[in-house]
């Protein structure tokens, strides 16, 4: 008797879940990092220092032809943090300036999570870094300022040491690409000449005003809100208020400099710069999460816009009218079927699985 109620109410309490989770009646809450606990701070933390002690995912499969991504071979030591910067890598092309980028790194930052709680016993709720409270002065700002040991991120990474983080709880974070080489964040604060100079096709978007562009002066809080206030139901101009050429999301990584924008280690040789192995820094998935948001929060403050998707799968780069008349990718067209890309490295979804962050397939909301 015993027995059969416990397997009932297992039975019941699977059944219950789904239910619950199909409606999304209890979502998890995602919090700005500074408004942690000590211990939910460590409990993230620790969850990342897991994935990056944990094996190599033999799925993980790279897509992109080799001579386009233009990445070092993936490296089956690794840990399951380098096959997660690694996807990335491969999918660069793919995932940015195309319809991708705001599904994607939806899916991205939810897919980490899942994989915390599934391999690393984290309870869930993602948290997100509100950058624009360290847009005013981003090099002094209460941000870097966190050295515990478990809680901390930690501050900039010492230039003699070619900007290594020195302390918090990611010094020494050991990374796989493009070659074995501690976590580093190197303050930039004019980084888009630099940027530019990475390939022709890239510089051919920069003028002499845009080279020189403080990185912070594109991530105030009264920019941001005009973001999200702005181009109601226009996807494609809400997508490129947030990652034209000179814009929050790329700012961001860029003026926080070593692997949040891909600067090649003094230790590699032969290394392309880019942003392709960002994720190799755990503050990626706290900006991203931030971007998320934004999307989120401008999603719903109008109905047309939380059910607006515009992109193509390619990007326009050809030249400065192509990119002008495709700023989120040119044809073939995306839409809401079309299948994210996993690399098989995480269970898949399609884009119109992310469009709305609290109908089943995802289950949270911002504070
Ligand atoms: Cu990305």
């Amino acid at each position: 008797m015993g027995f059969i109620s416990t397997f009932g109410s297992l039975l019941l309490g699977a059944l219950f879940t789904v239910s619950i989770n199909a409606q999304c009646t209890n979502p998890t809450v995602r919090r700005e990092w500074r408004t942690l606990s000590t211990d939910e701070k460590a409990a993230w933390i620790s969850a990342v220092k897991c994935l990056a002690a944990s094996p190599h995912n033999p799925n993980l499969t790279a897509t992109v032809n080799a001579s386009i991504s233009q990445i070092p071979a993936m490296n089956t030591s690794g840990s399951f943090w380098d096959d997660i910067s690694y996807m990335h890598m491969d999918l660069n092309v793919k995932i940015h300036q195309t319809g991708m980028f705001l599904p994607f790194h939806r899916w991205f930052v939810h897919s980490v999570e899942q994989a915390m709680i599934e391999k690393c016993g984290f309870s869930g709720g993602f948290p997100y870094w509100n950058w624009t409270i360290d847009a005013p002065d981003f090099y002094e700002s209460s941000w870097w300022q966190d050295s515990d040991p478990e809680s901390g991120l930690g501050g900039w990474g010492d230039p003699d040491k070619d900007y290594e983080v020195q302390d918090g709880a990611f010094a020494g974070f050991g990374l796989a690409y493009p070659s074995y080489h501690p976590l580093r964040h190197q303050y930039t604060a004019q980084p888009f000449a630099v940027f530019a100079a990475s390939s022709p096709t890239i510089a051919q978007f920069f003028n002499e005003t845009m080279l020189e562009t403080y990185a912070n002066s594109t991530f105030h809080i009264d920019q941001i809100a005009a973001i999200i206030a702005g181009n109601p139901g226009d996807y494609v101009n809400f997508q490129l208020s947030l990652d034209n050429w000179i814009g929050a999301h790329g700012s961001v990584h860029a003026i926080t400099g070593g692997d949040l924008a891909g600067t090649c280690p003094a230790t590699t040789e032969d290394c392309i710069p880019g942003n392709k192995w960002s994720p190799n820094s755990p503050l990626f998935f706290l900006h991203h999460a931030m971007i998320d948001k934004i999307w989120s929060d401008w999603q719903h403050l109008n109905e047309t816009s939380a059910t607006a998707f515009y992109g193509g799968s390619v990007q326009a780069f050809d030249n400065t009218t192509y990119f002008a008349e495709y700023p989120t990718g040119a044809p073939p067209l995306l839409n809401t079927s079309s299948e994210i890309y996993t690399d098989n490295m995480f269970p898949g979804a399609i884009i119109g699985d992310v469009m709305n962050h609290t109908a089943g397939y995802l289950c949270y909301v911002y504070e």
